[in-house]
């Protein structure tokens, strides 16, 4: 099947293929890890596109009233090719002028003038070959044998590096930094908040155990070519008995034992979009696990459906499939949890999930590119229990009315699902906010916004007066490391466990110095800068309590 399934998209770019610039071998192989590693994350590995454009040679589409769309990486040609990578769009392409070398910029706008490179399937089987179980489950520690506060550690990505930093939340110390896959993309926590489990883009996934004198990893298994979620079974009696993860490539879930990683189940997501569409590679984006029921919330970014899969029998895997819509991407729990809310970034909407009921409650229209990671909930001094979202394309966070059980909440249910208010950013470009729930401080980010000042620094608002302008936090300043000439990008505000500091990473290029920027979260001054030669392009941190309650 994917054999011919490749052999057909090459087929079908067949006459596109004639006239695309010619590439020796070796530039090839450069350029297909470069995509890999840089854009196919955002434009799909068979570049029909998604947060990113389609980038096949030639495509056709036939429109609404039936006239016939053209369009292809062909007809824009490698100089205006090379300018759109070198100096990026307005529509949300990053420039990589300081990331990519004049050179290899022409070398990827001559590779994707050619068709793409369709990676192999990947099996049950190729799973079990990869799995290494390095400490059986008898032979690991029976209680913990160090003195760290566990519920306060830090994991974070040092995404260039490959490897994940675990940060004591109290001593401000690096504990330890472990070897894990590519640019790990998430660390989620098992249900016992002894496990860090990560999945690096490259599929490779670990699952590390705190509960030795020094973190160690304990099993590490591959899921495919390319991954970004994973998550554990969380339902009373199920606790860390299955994990989950979800790739890009090969479009597909895969379920593994939660305390080994033995590979158990490999269930494809190809199939019909919310259009009624065929697509090839529909990829899974956000995973996230009920606490009410023994279920995993799937979320299928280019169908835009949304699956819930029942772990109680997996032999007879029961899904029930939600249509919401295109792209689905990053989410997160509304204060109840039960809502599981997620960005439907191309459709500028936020889809609501009913855990409870396991249906769709909702599809809240809101501004351009919503962006939440897992979102921030609070209660709004005006409209009640919110929960929000920023948004990559537009200069605004939104809030969003969530219903609520509790009865001093029911005078506010005429707003459940209507954005209630929109805070203004500097610009659009965020990436994450945060909050807590001893929190009056409500923190956003703008790493992707083009003006240095702005991805630099962070936003802070009020949440007894939101009219107030946010106030700018300038991490990069406050860092005090010295100036560098590629943007140190401020991002994802992370919270201890206390709830009285909030974490930044400083997100420099792969030779600068980076940084962890502490913030007392009263004062807003800095209280330490976490620096180190080894803390090399940090990004996503998981604070082990707040990741584990879901708390933000
Ligand atoms: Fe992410 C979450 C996908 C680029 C940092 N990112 C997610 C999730 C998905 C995703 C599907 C939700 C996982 C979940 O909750 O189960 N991210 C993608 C992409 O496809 C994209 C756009 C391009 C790519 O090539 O990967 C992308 N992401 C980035 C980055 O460039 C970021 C800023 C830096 C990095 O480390 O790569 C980045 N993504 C993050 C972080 C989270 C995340 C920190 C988790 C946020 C949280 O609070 O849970």
């Amino acid at each position: 099947m994917a054999g011919l399934f490749a052999s057909l998209s090459l087929l079908s770019l067949g006459v596109a293929q004639a006239s695309a610039p010619a590439m020796t071998a070796a530039e090839k192989e450069a350029a297909k890890k470069i995509y890999f590693e840089r854009c196919a994350g955002c434009h799909g590995v068979l570049r029909k596109g998604a947060t990113g454009k389609n980038l096949e040679p030639h495509w056709e589409k036939v429109q609404a009233d039936g006239s016939k769309l053209e369009g292809g990486t062909l007809k824009l040609g490698t100089k205006r090719l090379e300018n759109i990578i070198a100096y990026g769009t307005e529509g949300g392409m990053v420039n990589y002028d300081d990331i990519l070398t004049k050179d290899e910029i022409n070398l990827m706008a001559r590779y994707i003038q050619n068709a793409p490179d369709v990676p192999p399937e990947f099996s049950l089987q190729d799973m079990k070959d990869s799995w290494k179980l390095i400490v059986p489950v008898d032979q690991r520690p029976k209680k913990q044998m160090n003195k760290v506060n566990l519920k306060n550690v830090f994991a974070i990505t040092l995404r260039d590096a490959g490897k994940l930093a675990l940060v004591d939340g109290d001593t401000h110390k690096i504990w330890k930094i472990l070897d894990t896959g590519y640019a790990v993309h998430i660390s989620r926590l098992s249900a016992s908040g002894r496990y860090v489990y990560t999945v690096g883009r490259d599929g490779l996934t670990t699952i590390i155990d705190m509960w030795f004198e020094e973190p160690t990893t304990v099993a590490t298994v591959r899921l495919g070519s390319d991954a970004r979620s994973v998550d554990v079974s969380k339902f009373a009696g199920y606790e860390d008995k299955y994990l989950i993860g979800g790739t890009y490539w090969p479009p597909q879930y895969s379920i593994m034992d939660g305390e080994t990683l033995e590979p158990i189940k490999v269930v494809s997501t190809r199939g019909q979009t919310v259009d009624g569409e065929y697509h090839p590679e529909p990829r899974v984006a956000s995973i996230v696990a009920s606490m009410i029921k023994p279920e995993w919330v799937v979320n299928v970014k280019e169908t835009g459906q949304i699956l819930l899969v029942d772990y109680t029998d997996l032999k007879n895997l029961k899904t029930t499939t939600i249509e919401s819509a295109k792209f689905l991407h990053d989410g997160g729990w509304d204060a109840s949890k039960r809502y599981f809310m997620v960005a439907a970034n191309a459709s500028n909407k936020v889809a609501a999930v009913d855990t409870k009921t396991g249906k769709l409650a909702a599809l809240v229209d809101t501004a351009k590119i919503p962006h939440p990671g897992r979102g921030a909930n609070f209660v709004h001094p005006k409209f009640g229990p919110v929960w929000s979202t920023g948004h990559l394309g537009d200069d605004v966070v939104s809030l969003i009315s969530t219903p609520s059980e509790e009865k001093k909440y029911a005078q506010y249910k005429q707003h459940n699902w209507k954005v209630v208010q929109e805070l203004k950013m500097p610009g659009a470009g965020n990436l994450f906010v945060k909050t807590h729930p001893k929190s009056k401080h409500f923190w956003a980010d703008a790493p992707m916004n083009p003006e240095r000042e702005v991805a630099e620094s962070v936003y802070v608002f009020d949440m007894n007066d939101l009219n107030k302008a946010p106030k700018q936090l300038n991490v990069a300043k406050d860092s005090g490391l010295p100036e560098s000439k590629a943007i140190r990008r401020a991002v994802q505000p992370e919270y201890n466990v206390a709830g009285d500091e909030v974490w930044i990473s400083l997100w420099g290029g792969k030779t600068d110095q980076s940084a962890i920027v502490v913030y007392d979260d009263k004062t807003l001054k800095v209280k330490r800068v976490i620096t180190d030669p080894e803390i090399v392009t940090p990004t996503g941190k998981f604070n082990v309590f707040n990741t584990m309650h879901d708390v933000y």
